[in-house]
């Protein structure tokens, strides 16, 4: 029997490409000079497509094929994928959850301490040679007794709420939807976590339903001494608000691994000391990008040797429901 043939719009890590490679008829998007007459030519030959976040697949894009049965993401993360659209088609849309949630909330800790006891900014002393002639000053950030306020309390958030609660950390959260036998207190609204909190944690995931819910207010909520942490999504956070919040100081300080438009990141961030950037590293080690590449190629050999896979969104369930199929 023909091996599936499946498209890769943009390059993935080397054990995705290595696994795709070997199960399927694989077509190298960004390697075609002429894509559009590419397209044309396999279009009606495509049963997968493998992509990663920022890869948009909107429904026009899905719709060039008409075959297409399942869309495997690399990431938790799939908001540049239309998968209402994708369900309506009756095509599954997988991504690879939990095997990086430990990374991530390693990352989120790290970074949160970073940013209150600005590491970034005394290292760039020591660096400069500043050490010799003074002490870097005394921080007015510090963790100790301090609340965090976690938006998007899932696998992520749990697992930096498990951590920042073994720092001896107050844990408070808003999800859309309370969390029954959690220890941690429930805000109804982004707004109460804001005022409730000290340190403001975003691990939500993109879409229309989070766009900018960070903006001017939350940030007046949060307060001169509030200190702001992204790892969910750029598209969460109005960027903007954000920039003006720090420069008047209606928050201290701020620690950003994700951003509106990657990987621009506004000159106006750059410039501000007291803020730590990171290049979307959260999950990028070799061990948790080799665990999530092969999750992504595990759902696509799993669809097409035995019909299920093994993470579908929650907009794609498997199996899907009598009436949807
Ligand atoms: O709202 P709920 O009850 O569905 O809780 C989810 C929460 N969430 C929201 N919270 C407030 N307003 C919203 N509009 C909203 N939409 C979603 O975010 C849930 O507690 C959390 C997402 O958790 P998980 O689906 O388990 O995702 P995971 O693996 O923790 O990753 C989170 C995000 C990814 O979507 C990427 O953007 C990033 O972290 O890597």
């Amino acid at each position: 029997m023909s091996k599936p043939e499946i498209l890769v719009p943009n390059p993935l890590p080397a054990l995705a490409m290595e696994g795709i490679g070997k199960a399927f008829v694989t077509h190298y998007l960004w390697e075609k000079k002429d894509r559009e007459a590419f397209l044309e030519e396999v279009k009606s030959n495509i049963r997968g497509i493998a992509c990663g976040h920022p890869t948009v697949l909107d429904a026009a894009f899905i719709d060039v094929f008409p075959g297409l049965e399942i869309i495997g993401s690399l990431g938790v993360g799939y908001d540049s994928i239309d998968a209402v659209h994708a369900a309506s088609r009756g095509i599954i849309v997988t991504n690879t959850p939990d095997v990086l949630s430990d990374e991530v909330a390693d990352t989120a800790i790290g970074l949160m301490i970073m940013t209150a006891r600005e590491l970034s900014a005394a290292e760039r002393w020591l660096r400069d040679g500043k050490w010799a002639n003074a002490p870097y000053p005394l921080t007015r950030g510090t963790l100790r007794k301090k609340k965090l306020g976690i938006l998007g309390l899932g696998r992520i958030g749990k697992a930096i709420a498990a951590r920042a609660a073994a720092m001896g950390m107050d844990i408070h959260y808003h999800n859309r939807n309370r969390l029954p036998d959690m220890p941690y207190g429930y805000c109804s609204s982004l707004e109460e976590l804001a005022t409730r909190c000290d340190v403001l944690m975003a691990v939500a995931p993109g879409g229309s339903s989070t766009h900018h819910i960070i903006n001017a207010e939350i940030f007046r909520a949060l307060g001169p001494d509030g200190i702001f942490i992204n790892v969910g999504r750029g598209s969460v956070v109005d960027e903007s608000a954000l920039i003006a919040a720090l420069q008047n100081k209606t928050i201290m300080s701020a620690g950003l691994d994700v951003f509106e438009n990657e990987p621009h990141v506004p000159q106006a961030l750059v410039d501000l000391d007291q803020v730590v950037l990171l290049p979307h590293v959260a999950s990028a080690s070799i061990d948790t990008r080799n665990a999530m590449a092969q999750l992504q190629v595990d759902n696509l050999v799993q669809w097409f040797s035995s019909g299920a896979p093994i993470s579908p969104v929650a907009e794609t369930p498997w199996p899907q429901s009598p009436a949807a199929s």
